[in-house]
């Protein structure tokens, strides 16, 4: 297939600045007319063609400045229109008319129906589904759109920018016009037309100008938008607030779908999201759920100025928008709710994502140089690796100087569409910083490992550390330049306070952060009197892996006493990973499990330490993942003794605290109303991993009766996957799964949680309880949310089943992907990356991991996103 390369980029020789769209909605007939303003560029020869892109399309009509075009004066194709000889002068309109048919668009890409809303998705590349198009995101244009439909049918017809006129054509049908004044690229157009109920607010912006906000759902559903539109307003003051951005339309709307590819799309003031992003009541969604609502609805607020106002050049700089905007919401969620906490969560999320695609065959750099197809780079490596970028631009340069950055960037880059060049550039001028070597962030890909070692002299009172940094080499790119990787760290006294010390030499080390960019420093501090213990890396200061060479002892010593929190909770993670991974050794060597007592005490003394708040002690009670453990051992993967080492870990840990966990469980019973507020969410989440550890010691009636007296999701769903996942085959499981089945039946959302817990069960059998469930009526391979609960979390969070050692797991997944890949190649290639880690497992498994990639990689007719996957999962 073709590659699409960064140094190949040039700007268009046409621009379109406007454009005037009518659609005529109909779900097997829908006729679109476009009216494209064309200019040519004055440097580019009169000749040159203007090749438009297109995919799939039916081109009805033709015209050029108002006349049918000479049948010998374009080329029409489904997946382009060459207008061979264009008119010789400067500007030219471009009339086009397609005929698309949305009831039969499976793919979610252009224009579908999602229970009977038509809807659209466009970025990145589906404007080219719904007409001929420059579709390029440096093409800005105005739109002007006009929307007929069947009243009936749609009642509400809603498109960007703001509404200008709407009335009545006869016959049933209606019509309504949008103009959008600010120009935009193609793929933030948005339409949708439905019969959809509506939830109203207003919103003052710092200017006193007055915005009509709406969230549009299923009628019935319109109670379960009220935390979303709170979400909504909070991040709108919040962007005022801390970045000075306002915003700029009189309306914003929302609309939520139920068949979405992914999380939501931040259309310019007409954000589509997957409804699992907006709808949630204390009886239907966790806490998770609601924090997920909060982020996601601020994501894509925040979009409106990084993404929307300025925009990419090109898809090669999708981190521009994606890893700004995440860094965006991320500082918002920690302002909203815990910051400590929030970064632990970011962190997490970062190494069970990126870190395994960083350290695999699908690894690219946050700014990627080449793409076969760019909906494959939606990756954990462009948001969250490129949202760890930003946050270490702000620590090099400090707030003031970042903030500076930011409204340098806002200013001077106001309705364009930019390079990461262009964005750091303001970072550099803002701060006088040069951030040439810091700029390999964006372009060189893989994990920098950090290997630390120390020395004290308590005569001379030197304290010498030293670091040494490496970058594995990643696909076609194996040799690596060396980082500037910022380090914060502190030097932990006896006490447990953080030491002073008189100098620090062999690396610039400001404000608590070592600035490493050289292979090796020796870091040398003078003025240490007693033997410090090194915490680094405090609050993630850098993606990076470290080895320490630590006595386990310190470790426990930072576990109990970092002042930095996330530091802290990251001490006690490692020495549960360390646990895990010398049981998961003793258990492939036939030996039975042993852990520290040290370790198996400290649980106990962490949930009962009301000094750190509830949040915070569930994160530091909650065991690495199987795939933590996996990770940190690296080769040689047996997911059933990685297995059976996490499970005996917890027995333990459970069996040592169990009257301490008892107490505190029963004491956090909450009383009166529920609130989803991020303090009480808190006391729910402590109280639900210290349920899982009860179990584990203790049996499943504490679980059977909390899923029975809960009278709030989180509770009621953590009670569920406990019982199933610890007790599949017990009588209190198959109850509480009846039950759960039997109340949520006809709300999908809900029964995705119940198709999850289900195909999370770990083991051998989970295979064909997934296979039964596909058969169940609220299943549906078309719809993305519950292939992804089902098929997804199954081939992503069910270790010990999708890694079946007789490679079942692997075969059934890879006939899913190719069903799923017949109507939606998106959804499908998403799917595929869950074998990514083949290559990483015990010999057996990883030649049946292989032989199930090849299988798909055999088939004759592939989608170019799938294709792509499994080839560069197999290279
Ligand atoms: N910018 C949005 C990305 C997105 C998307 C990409 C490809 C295919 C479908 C899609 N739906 C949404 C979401 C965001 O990051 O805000
Ligand atoms: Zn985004």
């Amino acid at each position: 297939g073709q590659v699409f390369r960064l140094e190949d980029y040039r700007a268009s020789d046409y621009r379109i600045p406007e454009l005037e769209m009518t659609f005529r909605l109909t779900a097997e007939e829908t006729r679109v007319t476009a009216r494209l303003q064309v200019e040519r560029r004055a440097d580019a020869t009169p000749q040159t063609p203007l090749l438009l892109d297109g995919d799939g399309l039916v081109l009805e009509a033709l015209e050029i400045d108002g006349a049918p075009a000479a049948p010998d004066a374009y080329e029409a194709t489904p997946d382009s229109l060459k207008i061979t000889r264009p008119p010789q002068r400067e500007r030219f309109t471009l009339t086009i008319v397609t005929r698309l048919a949305p009831a039969d668009n499976k793919a979610l890409m252009g224009l579908y129906l999602s229970n009977g809303v038509y809807c659209t998705q466009c970025e990145a590349e589906g404007f080219r589904r719904i007409t001929y198009f420059l579709d390029r995101p440096d093409i800005l244009s105005v739109y002007r759109v006009r929307i007929e439909a069947r009243r009936e049918e749609a009642p509400l017809l809603l498109s960007n920018g703001n509404p200008v006129e709407s009335g009545d054509l006869g016959e049933g049908w209606h019509y309504a016009v949008w103009h959008d004044p600010f120009p935009k690229p193609s793929y933030l157009f948005a339409l949708v037309a439905g019969d959809l109920s509506a939830v109203r607010d207003r919103f003052v912006t710092a200017s006193g100008r007055t915005v009509a906000l709406a969230i549009y759902v299923e009628h019935g559903k319109e109670e379960r938008a009220a935390y979303a539109m709170d979400a909504l307003k909070r991040a709108m003051r919040w962007d005022e607030e801390r970045f000075g951005r306002e915003y700029d339309l009189n309306v914003f709307n929302i609309v939520a779908v139920s068949d979405f590819n992914m999380g939501a799309m931040e259309n310019k003031g007409l954000n589509i999201f997957n409804d699992k992003y907006v709808l949630a009541d204390p009886d239907t969604a966790t806490d998770t759920d609601f924090a997920n609502i909060e982020a996601i609805i601020a994501h894509e607020y925040f979009h409106n100025w990084t993404g929307n106002r300025i925009t990419c050049r090109d898809w090669f700089q999708l981190c521009l928008k994606e890893g700004l905007t995440v860094f965006r919401d991320h500082e918002f969620s920690a302002d909203q709710r815990s910051r400590p906490v929030k970064r632990i969560a970011e962190v997490r999320t970062l190494r069970a994502h990126q870190f395994p695609e960083d350290q695999g065959p699908l690894a690219h750099p946050v700014r990627p140089r080449r793409y076969r197809e760019i909906n494959n780079f939606y990756t954990a490596t462009v948001y969250e690796k490129g949202s760890e970028v930003v946050r270490m631009i702000r620590t090099v340069l400090g707030e003031d100087a970042f903030r500076a950055g930011m409204d340098l960037y806002f200013d001077r880059h106001d309705g364009q569409a930019v390079t990461i060049e262009d964005f750091l550039a303001c970072f550099e001028e803002a701060s006088g910083k040069d951030l040439a070597q810091f700029a390999l962030w964006y372009h060189q890909a893989g994990t920098p490992h950090l290997a630390v070692s120390t020395r004290h002299d308590a005569e001379s009172g030197e304290f010498v550390m030293d670091i040494e940094q490496s970058v594995p080499p990643t696909p076609s790119e194996a040799r690596k330049r060396l980082m500037h990787i910022p380090l914060a760290f502190g030097l932990v006294g006896p006490d447990g306070r953080d030491m002073t010390y008189q100098s620090a030499e062999g690396a610039e080390v400001e404000d608590g952060v070592i600035h490493l960019r050289k292979r090796r420093h020796s870091v040398r501090f003078t003025g240490v009197r007693a033997r410090p213990v090194v915490s680094l890396n405090r609050g993630f200061s850098a993606p990076v892996t470290l080895s320490v060479e630590q006595p386990r002892s310190d470790r426990l010593f930072l576990a109990r006493h970092d002042s930095d929190l996330f530091s802290r909770w990251e001490a006690l993670n490692t020495l549960f990973t360390e646990a895990a991974i010398e049981a998961a050794a003793r258990i492939r060597g036939g030996k039975a499990a042993e852990f520290e007592a040290d370790l198996l005490s400290m649980p106990a003394e962490i949930a009962a330490d009301e000094s750190l708040e509830a949040a915070y002690r569930a994160l530091a009670l909650t065991l690495p993942g199987e795939s933590d453990v996996a990770r940190e051992m690296g080769t040689n993967i047996d997911p059933d003794a990685i297995a059976a080492a996490r499970d005996a870990l917890r027995t333990a840990i459970g069996r040592q605290g169990q009257a301490t966990f008892a107490e505190i469980h029963a004491a956090l019973q909450q009383h009166g109303r529920f609130s989803p507020d991020a303090e009480s969410a808190g006391r729910r989440a402590l109280r639900n991993v210290l349920l899982d550890y009860l179990a584990a010691a203790g049996g499943p009636e504490l679980a059977a009766r909390q899923f029975q007296a809960a009278d709030n999701m989180t509770e009621r769903a953590a009670a569920l996957a406990v019982l199933a996942h610890q007790f599949p085959e017990s009588e209190q499981t198959r109850a509480a799964l009846a039950a759960f089945e039997a109340r949520y039946r006809d709300n999908p959302l809900v029964l995705d949680k119940w198709f999850t817990v289900q195909a999370t069960v770990p083991g051998q059998g989970t295979v064909d309880r997934v296979r039964a469930l596909m058969a169940h009526p609220a299943f549906s391979l078309t719809n993305p949310n519950r292939v992804r609960a089902l098929i997804g979390a199954f081939a992503s969070f069910n270790q010990t089943g999708f890694h079946r050692a007789d490679g079942e797991g692997y075969r059934f997944v890879a006939d899913t992907v190719l069903a799923v890949e017949a109507h939606n190649p998106q959804v499908a290639a998403r799917l595929a990356v869950s074998f990514r880690a083949w290559r990483s497992l015990e010999p057996g498994r990883r030649e049946e991991a292989r032989k199930a990639l090849a299988a798909i990689a055999g088939q004759k007719q592939l989608s170019r996103d799938l294709r792509d996957i499994v080839e560069r999962t197999l290279a």
